[in-house]
């Protein structure tokens, strides 16, 4: 049987993902965050767990499963650090692909991909630990994403893209087809990749196209 789920963070993000859980019917047993709850309607009735320390407290890692509800932001290693920080403790972290995704099962997804509505994952494709694939992003077939990606709402991937550790595609970018983008790259939104992107570099779709 599967263990019930605790969501770190308790923003737009994870509830985007608690939404999914809820329409696949899974056992959230509360959410994470040192953030008020409150303004967001779908967590009322979970329990509100204020700090991390607390859960390690309260949770046997073997009896839960943890769902990384941080939203994957540029230059941001808050999600990365938490989920380091919870593995270490011992805790696992499980994906959730949402029922109106669209996923080839010639797709090869780690347990802890997250893909949301309307996005599609094509035949071939590779999505690494902890990876997003944004509402309606499409990644085209023989894609590989390397952990910790992120491709925003709408954006494109052609066919054979590499994007590896920690990339960030922003909304409605297209990265043309076998174009590669070194680990830690941001392309901005509406951006429009032909060429390969260096390590940790940064395409703005304003400067033209690279
Ligand atoms: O653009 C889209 C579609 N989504 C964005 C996503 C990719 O990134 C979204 O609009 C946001 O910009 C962002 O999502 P996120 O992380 O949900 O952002 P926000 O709504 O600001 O929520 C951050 C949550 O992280 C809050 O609930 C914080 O309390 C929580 N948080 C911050 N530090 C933490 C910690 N939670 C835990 N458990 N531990 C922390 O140390």
């Amino acid at each position: 049987m599967n263990r019930p789920y605790l969501i770190l963070g308790g923003g737009g993000h994870a509830s985007v993902l608690l939404e999914s859980l809820s329409i696949l019917n899974q056992n959230v047993l509360g959410v994470i965050s040192p953030d008020s709850l409150s303004s967001r309607k779908i967590f009322d009735g979970f329990t509100w767990y204020q700090s991390d320390e607390e859960v390690g407290e309260i949770y046997r890692p073997d009896t839960v499963q943890i769902i990384n509800g941080i939203g994957p932001l540029p230059k941001s290693d808050l999600r990365e650090r938490l989920q380091f920080a919870y593995e270490k403790k011992g805790f696992q972290f499980a994906g959730v692909i949402s029922p109106a995704a669209n996923v080839s099962k010639y797709a090869d997804c780690d347990t802890s991909v997250q893909i949301m509505r309307a996005a599609t994952v094509q035949v071939g494709a590779k999505l690494g630990k902890s990876s997003v694939v944004n509402t309606g992003a499409a990644i085209e077939h023989d894609c590989q994403l390397a952990e910790f990606c992120h491709v925003a709402p709408g954006a494109v991937l052609c066919g054979g893209v590499v994007l590896e550790k920690n990339v960030y595609i922003g909304a409605n970018a297209t990265v043309f087809p076998g174009v590669r983008v070194g680990a830690g790259a941001i392309v901005g939104a509406g951006a429009i990749v032909k060429n390969d992107v260096a390590n940790g570099s940064v395409v703005y779709p304003a400067r033209g196209l690279v």
